[in-house]
This record gives structure tokens, sequence and C-alpha cells, in this order.
């Protein structure tokens, strides 16, 4: 994939059948007007692709910083769940508390991933300024809620394919 790609305008195949997936979506309510158009996209998307609505699971979390913890709590509380997408928006403040949160909910996820054998998906944004923060949830640069939906639909097709 060229590095300009955006995942947004990214397909997967229509044919492949997600209709026996089901999915946990955690939202973070800081900056609730970003992370919700991520919902919204990444709702949409597994619905597009043949997920059932009944097997997409959403659940609000305070902040990014418990998303790790909360992927955790939804894995453990579902065994029949396949994947969770773990939305949030993390904007640099005065401090240092955005690198701090950050640098743990891309480790902790990571680490759930790994530890459940599972597509645990960050769809954490980053951003320096509220603007960078719009323009990536259905903005310039597309909605990278969208793109998680596409990254976890993947993973879920990868692990089929490994497994059969
Ligand atoms: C405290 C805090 C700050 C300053 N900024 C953000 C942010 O930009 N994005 C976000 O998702 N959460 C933020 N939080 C909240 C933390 O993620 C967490 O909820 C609290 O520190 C409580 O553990």
């Amino acid at each position: 994939m060229d590095k300009k790609q955006n995942l947004s305008d990214f397909f997967l195949n229509k044919n492949s059948d997600f209709s026996k997936f089901k999915i946990g979506i955690l939202v973070s309510e800081w900056n609730e007007a970003i992370t919700g158009s991520l919902k919204q996209g990444a709702q949409q998307t597994l619905k597009e692709y043949g997920v059932l609505p009944q097997n997409i699971i959403t659940h609000a979390v305070p902040g990014s910083f418990e998303l790790p913890t909360a992927a955790v709590m939804i894995l453990e509380g579902d065994d029949t769940l396949d994947a969770v997408i773990c939305l949030g928006c993390i904007i640099q403040g005065e401090t240092r508390h955005f690198e701090f949160i950050a640098q743990a909910v891309a480790t902790g996820l990571v680490q759930v991933g790994v530890d459940y054998n599972s597509p645990v998906i960050f769809g954490v944004l980053t951003c320096n300024t509220y603007q960078q923060a719009e323009d990536r949830a259905g903005g310039k640069h597309g909605n990278k809620g969208i793109e998680a939906a596409v990254s976890c639909l993947k993973m879920l097709e990868l692990e089929r394919k490994l497994k059969h």
C-alpha cells in the first residue's frame, strides 16, 4: 500500500461473508464530537460489509486511557466476540498528559490483542490540534473509524484464511 493511500478508499472483497462475526466497538467519551463520527464510520462500514447489526456491540469508555482495560473486559465477558475496535481521540494539551495516554493506549491495545489472540484495532487519533482531528473524522483526510473497521475485517479474513 502506498503511504499516501487512505484506507477509507480501500475496499475489501464484497463477496466475503462477514455475517457470522461478532465485533465489539469501544468509544472514548473524550472529544465526543470526534469519536462519535469515528463510531458512526466504523458501525456503518461493518454493516456495509455484512456484519449483522445485532452482532455489533458498542460501549462507551470515559477516556482513551480506559480502552485497553475495557477491551479486556469485553473479551472476558463474551467469548463469542471475534474482534474489538477501539476508538478515541487524544489531543495535545499544555502538559505531557498526551504522551503518557497515547503511549499507554497503543502499548496496552497491542498487548490485549496478543494476549487474547484476537484482532484489537487501534482507532485512536493522536493529534496536535482539534482541526487535525476533525480532518480525520469525516473531513479532508477521511474517517479513521472507517479505516479501523476495514482493518478489523481484513484481520478477520486473514484469521479465517490461516485457520482453514
Ligand atoms: C485526562 C485526559 C486528557 C487531558 N486528555 C484526553 C484526551 O485528549 N483524549 C482522551 O481520550 N482522554 C483524555 N483524558 C482522559 C484520560 O484518557 C482518562 O480517561 C483519565 O485520565 C482517567 O483515567
